[in-house]
């Protein structure tokens, strides 16, 4: 048993709408260890803890040695010090014997040291600190996780399609493009379930219009890829392009829709449409108006989406760049610059794009009170994310796809997201499997990175190596941006040995989606860290590398190049599976303690834990075509093994989950439910 506390500062911005459960506590005080004082809050922390946590954030799972602020942004390059990522998830777990987590709702920027100044000391630090902080207690680190799972509510579920191979480019231009991706995928017999349209579908970048010399006729192009079980799934920004006419820009400025500047005018940025305005998700009637326009693409037969740059991300705003321009124009030619004078030049420039001064000239009127964007910053792509998911309950009986870019806690009960602009490099394939578990916990289930690398160019190895991780991962999307090499598993020599990881992925699906099932009605990780599972096991509490992934097995991924073998621990005995495609495997007992396996290129390592089962179907080229009850057990007898299977109809919103008792008593079963 775990108990929540909350204790709530004497300031308080916004309804935040991050929680939903009503199992905590009010308190008056903060606890002996929670130290309050001089506007920082303190933890000791002893040698041995592990402190996991902070969601979406850099570095390893353990987050002890960095410091990190918690503020929604736009992140090109994705550093071991970048001291935020694209979502603010405020949440701390201290692994110890008496384990204490912590929760700050609040909507503005909260900064964490963990052990980075000091490190036997966690210092939390706020410009004025706002909103709540909630502690949670008990005895095991899984019941709080649990029990702060249950305060947040219950987590995303995408449709069955979701599941599925995605492939995407930033760069794809038109109907052709698509169709040959769609063709290639077919001709080398590689699943796929969804390619993705990246900007270039729009008329000049703006929301809820087509391209019509790109895509002519995309109501029967897309109903042409629904037959094979393919989804075409366009993205969606946050900036509604100035153009007088366009019906969104026009309704917004109508109903005063947009976020303002100190004046009461619609505040002006430039992102990809050029100059836009922010609409003010933050009102809830704009975000209901935002949301129905979703309604046109979903008349073509859309049925997912993505949300991007809605942190939201400026590239410059007309304001500061003119000040840029002045400061040039003030040089008058001279080319003989003092060199501190020329570093003030250059940085106009640099710093134009996401500025918080621009945030700070940016204006939310919430309830008739105006709020300063820059307070409550990290709640606006959840607000956009959620005016787009309710218009789609509201309206649909079926399930919609939707990730986002941007995300706070609670939006994940609205949406997934992918982890953003990751590049083809491997510490960000390390970077992806150690921030899983820390997602996990604060109820991001439904996400994944985007796999091969979104920058940079990718080699045939390092994308093999990512893929056999992703494939484990809810959203298994290989996306990439214009000018890098291209990554779709074609391009690459010998693309049947990509066709057969993915088909392990579709094999693997009757497992993958239970377990998904099972982690959201039962608020558990899909992605545990060995040391939550195994918590006497002193060897367990710095392993980074090795997940325990469901209920039944444990993964232990290569993430360096030039690798054919790896080191891994088992915590008790397991039974090896090694796939070479899902009918192409063998399997070895193997005794608890230190290993060194091999693992060639386009093998995938599955442990089985003692008494547990793997679940397999007859791979299918789409998500739709699978037979979810023909089942092949491959199990750990020890001397039976059970499993609970969870499963649904994939497609709806109220679709009830029928549960089913499997039991193997030998090492491969076959299963007909
Ligand atoms: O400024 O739409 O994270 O996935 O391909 C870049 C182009 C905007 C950022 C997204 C990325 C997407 C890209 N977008």
């Amino acid at each position: 048993m775990a108990i929540i506390y909350k204790y709530s500062f004497a300031k308080k911005i916004i309804e935040t709408n991050t929680i939903v459960g009503n199992n905590y506590n009010d308190v008056k005080e903060l606890p002996q260890e929670i130290i309050y004082e001089n506007n920082e809050i303190r933890i000791n922390l002893n040698p041995k803890d592990v402190v996991y946590g902070l969601g979406q954030s850099t570095r390893g799972m353990n987050k002890r040695g960095g410091i990190y602020s918690n503020f929604c942004s736009d992140v090109v390059m994705h550093l071991e010090e970048s001291p935020s990522l694209y979502g603010a998830h405020n949440f701390l777990l201290i692994h110890r014997d008496n384990p204490i987590a912590l929760f700050f709702d609040t909507p503005s920027k909260v900064t964490f040291d963990v052990g980075f100044t000091d490190s036997n000391l966690i210092r939390i630090t706020m410009e004025e600190w706002n909103g709540a902080c909630f502690f949670i207690k008990g005895e095991n680190s899984l019941d709080i996780i649990k029990e702060f799972r249950i305060l947040i509510g219950e987590s995303y579920l995408p449709p069955l399609y979701g599941f599925g191979y995605q492939q995407s480019r930033w760069g794809y231009k038109n109907e052709e493009d698509i169709k040959n991706v769609v063709d290639k995928y077919e001709e080398n017999d590689i699943p796929l379930d969804a390619v993705y349209l990246d900007i270039d579908y729009m008329e000049r970048f703006k929301d809820f219009t087509i391209n019509s010399e790109a895509f002519p006729n995309l109501k029967d192009f897309i109903a042409n890829l629904k037959q094979k079980g393919i989804h075409l799934i366009p993205i969606i920004d946050a900036g509604v392009k100035i153009e007088s006419g366009y019906d969104v820009y026009e309704e917004g400025i109508k109903n005063n829709y947009f976020c303002q500047d100190e004046n009461g005018n619609p505040f002006i940025a430039s992102v990809w449409p050029g100059l836009v305005h922010f609409p003010d998700f933050l009102n809830s009637n704009a975000s209901k108006w935002f949301g129905s326009h979703y309604k046109k693409l979903i008349s073509l037969g859309l049925d997912g989406f993505w949300n991007d740059m809605n942190e939201p991300a400026i590239f410059y705003t007309p304001k500061r760049l003119e000040i840029a321009i002045k400061a040039v124009k003030e040089t008058k030619d001279t080319l003989d610059l003092n060199v501190y004078d020329y570093w003030a030049l250059l940085g106009n420039f640099e710093k134009l794009a996401n500025n918080i001064l621009d945030y700070k000239d940016m204006y939310h009127v919430v309830e008739n009170k105006k709020l300063n964007h820059y307070d409550v910053h990290n709640l606006y792509g959840y607000n956009m994310v959620k005016g787009t998911s309710e218009y789609f309950k509201e309206n649909y009986k079926e399930r919609m796809f939707l990730i986002s870019r941007s995300s706070c806690i609670g939006m994940h009960r609205y949406s997934g997201i992918w982890t953003g602009d990751n590049r083809s490099w491997w510490s960000h394939l390390e970077l992806n499997i150690k921030m899983m578990p820390n997602l996990n916990m604060v109820g991001f289930l439904y996400s994944g990175a985007d796999t091969g690398g979104f920058g940079s160019d990718a080699t045939r190895e390092l994308v093999c190596r990512w893929l056999e991780f992703s494939l484990f991962t809810p959203l298994f999307r290989n996306h990439s941006s214009i000018g890098t090499r291209n990554q779709e598993l074609y391009n690459f020599s010998n693309p049947k040995e990509f066709s057969n990881l993915i088909k392990l992925r579709y094999a693997l699906m009757p497992y993958l989606y239970s377990e998904y099932l099972k982690a959201l009605k039962n608020n558990t990780l899909l992605f545990t860290p060995l040391a939550l599972k195994y918590q006497n096991d002193e060897c367990c509490l710095e392993i980074e590398d090795e997940l325990i992934v469901g209920d039944s097995i444990m993964i232990a991924p290569v993430y360096k190049p030039n690798t054919t073998k790896r080191y891994v621990y088992l915590p008790e005995d397991m039974l090896l599976v090694r796939f070479r495609g899902y009918n192409d495997y063998d399997t070895k007992k193997m005794s608890k303690g230190h290993h060194f396996i091999s693992v060639k290129l386009f093998e995938v390592l599955v442990f089985i834990l003692p008494g547990k089962m793997l679940l397999l179907t007859e791979p299918k080229n789409s998500t739709s075509k699978l037979n979810m009850l023909d089942l092949i057990a491959i199990a750990n007898v020890n001397p039976t093994a059970k499993y609970e299977y969870f499963l649904d109809d994939g497609k709806y919103i109220n679709s009830e989950i029928k549960k089913y008792e499997i039991v193997a008593n030998e090492e491969k079963t076959i299963i007909k439910l």
